[in-house]
């Protein structure tokens, strides 16, 4: 018996040494900057070997009395604050505060950094974030989370340490527009997914929200002086389900959390074509005055507006008023693709006036590639999706495109032919291929000049639900920012396989449902 109980004492002591053991040899002593797994890779990041620790009683300062720093400020602490289990608080610091805090800073005149770009210099003492604009500083702290263990986004408290290698990291984009699309219409997502879809642009710095507000099969926003639009055509989706709309109360709620996180929504509503949810709401958009039944199948390219009645322009001018109104970035998207149910002969004056109705409401247009057939205005936007020649002639025209192949940058599209949702008719876009391309080589006679950025659209004829969303997004999606980001000689998919293998810890704590594709060697810390 005596035997039995000291046996029983010998194993739990020799199974807690072990797992003490097991602890330690996982907890990780960051010392290398250089080594650490940023996403989108920064441009540079310079080591000095030593770290930087996060203890409990360090206050966030920001630099001037400014409610917008003191936002990012609070933006931080409530990130890194659950998971420490510290309190941190945010206050104002003319200079430099005492050893163990964070500071953020405004300095204007490092040219270089430009709007999004940020300096993080991070000694043993002080970790510094600097930037000419707030939009820098919000940039820089998602780097400030990538540097911290996976463990601090976890929403309950995790043990530390907290520690965070020392060096110097000057970072900037290399494109101004970085963004995703997420087709709120062939299935609706309420206000609360959209606003999960947006923090997974902002940890990964992009900047765009692209939100595909209507097609054939639901109109997802609700237009007073058009109330049918979204009671009758947000009625549904595909398959037959509830459908939603957003009021205008909580689509701008949606634009405001965007905003909070330096991000854009970009509103489309989708012309002449994909318009059958609006042709079911009201019969006088018909050429023939009778009201189409609503739709949930998927076919494309069935439905047009009647661009030869004058009801259709007082149609598309009151959504582009209270849209505009509702939008506080500068683009407004008019869709204009697969519209094989409009004549060119037609679709070419209507996307003229449509250009001129949107500049009329203060806005810029972005449209799909086939906008470019029309006489673009200046600063309208060609979004390049899939015809060569169209985005050519956009450039002709002395228009920026947006960068969105199908052939690489829909995230609708399969990883492989096993892949349980999505489409393939333009390709299997495996994690590699979603990354292993040039936005400024691509297209021939389209350059970087010509390019305004990145777009990687979610279409959502086969994605019902955020874990769909999810495991389409993920892992592509850090690929997709980092495009956008980080200058195609600087970028190699070898390298970066390795570094996007560490997030796949980040995505496990953050509850991300990802695809584990094997051409990632998943082997990140724990
Ligand atoms: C093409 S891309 C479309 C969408 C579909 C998508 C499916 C584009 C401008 N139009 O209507 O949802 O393919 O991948």
């Amino acid at each position: 018996m005596i035997i039995k109980k000291w046996n029983l004492i010998n194993t739990v002591f020799i199974f807690t040494v072990l797992m003490l053991m097991q602890i330690s040899c996982t907890t990780r002593m960051p010392s290398d900057l250089s080594k650490e797994s940023i996403i989108p890779k920064p441009v540079e990041v310079t080591p000095t070997g030593d770290y930087f620790a996060l203890k409990g009683g360090i206050a966030i300062y920001v630099q001037e009395e400014s409610d917008e720093l003191a936002k990012i400020g609070r933006y931080l602490a409530d990130r890194l604050n659950p998971a420490t289990g510290y309190n941190i608080e945010v206050k104002t610091a003319l200079n430099e505060p005492r050893p163990g805090n964070i500071f953020l800073k405004l300095s204007s005149g490092d040219e270089i950094l430009g709007d999004e770009g940020y300096k993080l210099i991070i000694t043993k003492k002080l970790l510094k974030l600097e930037a000419n604009n707030p939009e820098g500083l919000f940039r820089g702290v998602q780097t400030i989370r990538q540097l911290l263990p996976a463990a601090v986004e976890f929403a309950v408290k995790q043990d530390g340490p907290w520690e965070i290698a020392t060096g110097t990291i000057v970072d900037y984009p290399a494109y101004s527009y970085r963004g995703a699309m997420l087709d709120v219409s062939r299935h609706f997502f309420g206000v609360d997914d959209v606003k999960r879809f947006t923090d997974f642009l902002a940890y990964y710095k992009m900047n765009k929200l692209h939100l595909h507000l209507s097609d054939d099969q639901g109109w997802r926003i609700e237009i007073k002086s058009w109330p049918n639009l979204a009671i009758i055509g947000g009625s549904t989706q595909v398959g037959g389900g509830p459908g939603g709309y957003y009021t205008q109360e909580q689509y701008a709620d949606i634009v405001q959390y965007a905003n909070e996180q330096y991000i854009t929504v970009v509103p489309e509503i989708d012309m002449p074509g994909h318009t059958n949810a609006a042709l079911a709401s009201y019969a006088e958009l018909n050429c023939d005055g009778k009201a189409r039944e609503l739709y949930t199948g998927t076919e494309v390219g069935f439905s047009t507006l009647c661009t030869h009645k004058e009801i259709t322009y007082k149609f598309v001018d009151d959504v582009i008023r209270e849209l505009a109104a509702m939008t506080t970035g500068p683009y407004i998207h008019i869709g204009g693709d697969e519209t094989h149910a409009t004549k060119v002969e037609d679709f070419i004056p209507f996307i003229n006036r449509v250009q001129d109705i949107v500049a009329s409401h203060g806005k810029k247009v972005i449209g799909w590639d086939e906008i470019a057939l029309s006489t673009l205005r200046p600063n309208s936007i060609a979004q390049h999706w899939a015809n060569v020649e169209n985005a050519n002639k956009a450039v002709s025209q002395g228009a920026k495109v947006l960068m969105s192949p199908a052939t690489r940058a829909y995230i609708d599209m399969q990883y492989d032919s096993t892949t349980p949702l999505g489409l393939h008719w333009a390709a299997y876009i495996e994690v590699d291929d979603a990354y292993n391309w040039d936005p400024a080589t691509l297209v021939t006679g389209i350059g970087k000049e010509n390019i305004v950025g990145i777009e990687a659209p979610l279409w959502t004829e086969t994605i019902k639900n955020m874990n769909d969303i999810e495991y389409m997004v993920f892992p592509r999606l850090p690929g997709y920012a980092e495009i956008g980001w980080t200058l195609a000689h600087a970028r190699n998919w070898d390298e970066y396989k390795h570094r996007l293998s560490k997030h796949g810890d980040r995505f496990t704590v953050m509850d991300i449902n990802y695809y584990q594709s094997p051409r990632v060697p998943w082997a990140g810390e724990k």
